[in-house]
């Protein structure tokens, strides 16, 4: 159904026989699941979108680096912290393959980081909550990572090259986070009562916002029908939410953990749980900008960047004297 339709306004969704035929080339050849590249034709539309969700998704990669981050410092052991540190690594290696992918379509990078700065763009809600004991740690990497794999999988199938070939190495790389997030959660729940009470509350506290990362529900997200027809979303953010709980709810059992949500039901005619709704005025809330720690995330980012201009000054002043030695070089050499 999507394949055959492209929406125009807020509401409106147009076939392929009202589409100029530049316009019903391009959704033909996504329709037959070829890749488009930078420098091809695309709607406006198209690349407007793909920018908006590609940025968004680098901002979240390199603010989410902020609550692990946070806990470099206190990592139990030497091992842990050396993981913690390759993580929040990845973290920052995952932002920079984004914004390439985004800089492709015609945006820069500085563009990008001012429109987070001023607060314009977005970043996933879920950083916008507070690291507050060791097992949060385990708790991202298990259910962070494992609803942003559930999410991103289907993105390297995705119409647009440069973002489809930057989810493939992602990909890997979120799932050894997810592994080592669970592996944390392991040794805690075999300790002490204590420890394993620290798992429980992080669970607790991490279920809900987690379930919240995959998006308002389909009947409230207002891109998902034009982005499923670009074949830039292979599927709804509820059909996601919906496997992300029936793969991680056997994994709460596991560690021995109950799932904060007194409506959690294994419901065997559709083979999935019911669950219940997440509180969406709080989702809402938080992507307004008024979680517990949106300003804090916001304001360490934007200190980053104001700790940065002595080091871009120095690139730049250091790229034009290249640049003026090479002009001169060549006035020589004629
Ligand atoms: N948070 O119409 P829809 C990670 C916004 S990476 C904030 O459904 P769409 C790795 C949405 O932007 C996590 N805002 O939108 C890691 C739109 O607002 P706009 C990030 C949200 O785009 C792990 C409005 O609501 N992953 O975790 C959220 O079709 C550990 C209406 O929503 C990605 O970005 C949200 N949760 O679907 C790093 C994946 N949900 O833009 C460090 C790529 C929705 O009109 C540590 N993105 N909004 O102002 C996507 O798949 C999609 O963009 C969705 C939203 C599914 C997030």
């Amino acid at each position: 159904m999507y394949a055959q339709m492209v929406k125009t306004d807020g509401t409106r969704i147009r076939s392929l026989d009202e589409m100029e035929p530049e316009e019903r080339a391009f959704q033909e050849r996504v329709d037959a699941g070829q890749k488009i590249e930078p420098k091809e034709w695309m709607p406006e539309g198209y690349r407007k979108t793909l920018i908006r969700q590609i940025s968004q998704h680098a901002h979240s990669e390199i603010v989410g680096q902020l609550p692990e981050g946070n806990w470099i410092t206190r990592a139990p052991t030497l091992e842990r912290k050396a993981i913690l540190l390759a993580k929040v690594q990845d973290e920052a290696g995952h932002g920079l393959y984004l914004y390439c992918a985004a800089e492709t379509l015609g945006i820069s990078r500085d563009e990008m980081y001012e429109q987070l700065h001023s607060g314009k763009a977005k970043y996933s809600s879920i950083f916008n909550y507070p690291t507050l004991t060791w097992a949060d740690i385990g708790a991202i990497g298990w259910l962070v990572d494992g609803a942003a794999i559930m999410n991103q999988v289907p993105l390297q199938r995705c119409s647009y090259g440069p973002y489809s070939r930057a989810m493939i190495r992602i990909c890997k790389e979120e799932s050894f986070h997810q592994r080592q997030g669970f592996d944390i959660l392991m040794k805690m729940v075999k300790g002490t009562p204590a420890q394993k009470a620290m798992v429980q509350d992080a669970l607790n506290r991490w279920w809900w916002p987690s379930l919240m990362m995959f998006g308002p529900s389909d009947d409230a997200s207002v891109h998902s029908a034009q982005s499923m027809a670009w074949k830039i979303k292979q599927n709804s953010n509820d059909e996601l939410r919906q496997k992300f709980v029936d793969q991680t709810v056997p994994q709460a059992e596991y560690l021995g953990l109950t799932v904060p949500d007194p409506m959690l039901k294994w419901n065997e005619e559709k083979g999935g749980y019911d669950f219940g709704e997440p509180d969406w005025e709080e989702f809402f809330n938080v992507i307004a900008g008024n979680g517990p720690c949106n300003a804090e995330r916001l304001n360490a980012r934007k200190q980053a960047w104001d700790d940065g201009a002595w080091f871009r000054d120095g690139l730049t002043a250091h790229a034009e004297k290249a640049a003026e030695h090479r002009a001169a070089a060549r006035i020589a050499a004629e």
